[in-house]
């Protein structure tokens, strides 16, 4: 690979592939990242990458949806890869407001697939990898994992629009041939988070001293995987994977919320003891814990079956989720100005100064 387009690069997911792109994969080409910076794109976090690896990485602001600007990339740029992060991705955002999840993660990916297709007419030596979300295959009774032949069963917008886009990546294999790939990981957790999602808003609730919300029980599982795992797996299906395939990606890690909530409580009182912490008032952080309202159609377990992954292409997870929450606490109490920036917006300012 010489010239890879990365979408959404500047999220959680995709900032974090970019990094270990740089870093770790042996990459020595070029790399497109695509963003509009939603709430969710915060091009800080790559800063640094940007100033190493200047010439090699390129920050383009833009709309996925923009047909005619993704098929001026591809023929400026000449991509042989695509790794495709750019989504709407909270289940809860898309329960109040599904219309943006609707317009990027379908409208945008088949905006994408078009230039792909007309760009790469004919060639086999191209990549376009999707990536996707254990949430397609619905909700889980106590026994079993997702298998990738797992039939689809999307229960909200969010995952609907997930599997709505993988439909249509797979039809562009079947009906044209275009060389893609699918995963679909189970539930990420690590440095550069938005604090939407549980585990970094837990963190920082529990840092302020705030409530830390848990939904219902507290008994919905997931199945945790350490972000900087993810990013390993989808380079290894990059590199290695079957175009047309499908590969499950998952911690092997199932844990119920409410055992989530307090393994980030017990790693806090490693780092930053409660009695210590003046935001605490003489708590401790499990005292923080307030049971709320469930969120409307909450999905009950997810588990993931990622046997394929690692019998064919030789993945398997390399953090364990008590090392992980670990070095996720400590990245946020090491990064008080990220936290800051991220919510005050201050961040779109040096955006302004930095790429306008
Ligand atoms: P994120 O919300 O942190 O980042 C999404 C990024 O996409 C942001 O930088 C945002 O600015 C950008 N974006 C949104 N709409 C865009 C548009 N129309 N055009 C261009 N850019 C746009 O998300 P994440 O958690 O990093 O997830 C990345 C991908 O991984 C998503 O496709 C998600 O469905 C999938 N996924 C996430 C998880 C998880 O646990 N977070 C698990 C499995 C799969
Ligand atoms: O405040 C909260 N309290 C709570 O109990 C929040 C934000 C969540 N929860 C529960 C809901 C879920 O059962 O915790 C679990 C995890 O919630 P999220 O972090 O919102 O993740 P989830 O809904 O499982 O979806 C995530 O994993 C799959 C990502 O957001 C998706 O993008 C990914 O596809």
């Amino acid at each position: 690979m010489n010239s890879i387009l990365v979408t959404g690069g500047a999220g959680f997911i995709g900032s974090n592939f970019i990094r270990h792109a740089f870093e770790k994969s042996g990459f020595k080409g070029r790399l497109v990242n695509l963003d509009k910076l939603t709430y969710a794109g915060n091009p800080e976090n790559l800063a640094d990458m940007a100033r190493a690896c200047k010439g090699r990485y390129v920050f383009v602001k833009g709309d996925i949806c923009d047909f005619k600007l993704a098929g001026r990339l591809f023929k400026k740029y000449k991509f042989d890869a695509v790794v495709h992060f750019a989504a709407e991705s909270h289940v809860d955002r898309s329960i109040f407001g599904p219309k943006d999840f609707v317009e990027t993660n379908i409208h945008g990916t088949f905006a994408l697939l078009e230039a792909a297709r007309s760009a790469w007419t004919g060639r086999k030596d191209v990549r376009f990898h999707h990536v996707s979300t254990d949430e397609v295959y619905g909700s889980l009774g106590p026994k079993g994992k997702f298998k990738e032949t797992t039939p689809y069963d999307p229960r909200s917008p969010y995952s609907a629009s997930k599997a709505s886009a993988d439909h249509l990546v797979r039809a562009y294999r079947h009906t044209y041939g275009l060389p893609v790939t699918i995963s679909n990981c189970s539930n990420n957790y690590g440095p550069y988070q938005f604090p939407e999602k549980l585990i970094p808003l837990v963190i920082l609730n529990a840092m302020e001293g705030k409530p830390l919300p848990v939904y219902g029980d507290g008994k919905n599982v997931r199945d945790w995987l350490y972000v900087e795992d993810h990013c390993a797996a989808i380079w290894r299906i990059l590199a290695k994977g079957r175009p047309g395939e499908t590969y499950n990606v998952g911690g092997d890690c199932e844990m119920k919320n409410i055992d989530v909530v307090r393994s980030v409580c017990a790693a806090l009182e490693e780092l930053l003891p409660s009695p210590e912490n003046p935001a605490l008032r003489g708590r401790n952080y499990e005292n923080l814990i307030t049971f709320v309202k469930d969120r409307p159609g909450h999905d009950r377990r997810y588990a993931i079956d990622f046997s394929k992954l690692r019998r064919r292409l030789g993945w398997r997870p390399s953090v364990d989720f008590a090392g992980g929450i670990l070095r996720t606490v400590r990245w946020y109490l090491d990064n008080p100005g990220w936290i800051k920036n991220v919510r005050t917006g201050a961040y779109r300012k040096w955006l302004k100064r930095n790429y306008s």
